[in-house]
């Protein structure tokens, strides 16, 4: 008889493969704190070092791809994954063995929020690496997550072209290089709401509006692509884990808090928090 601390199942497990972000603003803190919280054992490999507070980004290391690749195969051959999801890549070699992950695991979706810059705007990935995601990784993608200045440098390899390309069409172009699914954010555009856009390989489009919270936040996005992977390995069907990943994203903006002296930060936890209404009468 199994003992009583025992638990009959696990959780269903996600592997993150991110750069790691010390303040635990973004980049894989935010990725633990995000599937942990939405019921998933989340697995880590770190893809990048930075130096980094809540008010920018002031070096990078990068991982050698053998350690990425050695940490991620060892986890596969253990444990069950569910649901990929990758963050910041930091090199051409990297994105070779996630490519390569993708491809030996084809029926684990794969999320990937193409993080090319900080949220300061610090470089993260120059020609070369976007264009090894276009080419090797984009194939793979169940899920792509840019938001509208990443989609429009991923969708074009013509910096003079970038400006002009509308949305849909980088949207369309990302489809066609092998992403099944673009959901494309639209936080950095000029609009009163954010509108958000799930692209699908059959052509349609969904368009979701939210209201344009005042703050300027530090993992957002990393919030959202984590968010989508947890949901999914759950087991919701797609437009329902589109829609539930948005309103958790939401609610921890909603609920977001300024530890520091910069940005502020999504509270992934925001339903295990003490409110007033929650508190009990003494
Ligand atoms: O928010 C994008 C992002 C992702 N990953 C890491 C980061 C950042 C932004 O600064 O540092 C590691």
């Amino acid at each position: 008889m199994a003992a009583k601390n025992m638990r009959a199942e696990a959780p269903p497990v996600v592997l993150t493969l991110a750069g790691s972000d010390p303040s635990g603003g973004a980049g894989i803190q935010a990725d633990i704190l995000t599937l942990a919280s939405l019921g998933c054992h989340p697995l880590s490999v770190i893809t990048a070092l930075t130096v980094q507070d809540s008010a920018g980004v002031h070096d990078l290391m990068v991982i050698d791809a053998d350690w990425v690749n050695d940490q991620a195969r060892l986890l596969m051959e253990d444990m069950p994954v569910a649901a990929f999801k990758v963050g910041l890549i930091g090199s051409v070699e990297n994105v070779a063995v996630i490519a390569q992950l993708a491809a030996d695991y084809p029926d684990i979706p794969l999320i990937l929020d193409p993080v090319l810059a900080s949220g300061g705007g610090d470089a993260f990935a120059d020609e070369d690496l976007i264009g090894a995601m276009r080419d090797i990784l984009l194939p793979h993608v169940t899920v792509l997550t840019p938001n509208s200045i990443e989609a429009r440098r991923l969708g074009s390899n013509d910096p003079d072209e970038e400006d002009d390309l509308t949305l849909d069409e980088s949207a369309s172009r990302l489809l066609s290089l092998g992403a099944e699914y673009v959901l494309l954010t639209g936080t950095h555009e000029n609009t009163t709401e954010v509108i958000n856009t799930l692209y699908s390989t059959d052509g349609t489009a969904r368009a979701q509006h939210w209201e344009r919270l005042p703050g300027s936040y530090h993992g957002s996005g990393c919030t959202l692509a984590s968010a989508l992977a947890a949901i999914l390995a759950c087991g919701s069907p797609m437009l329902e884990a589109v829609d539930d990943a948005q309103e958790y994203t939401y609610q921890t903006l909603l609920n977001a808090y300024r530890p520091g002296m910069g940005q502020h930060i999504p509270d992934r936890m925001f339903w295990a928090r003490e409110t007033e209404e929650n508190e009990q009468a003494p």
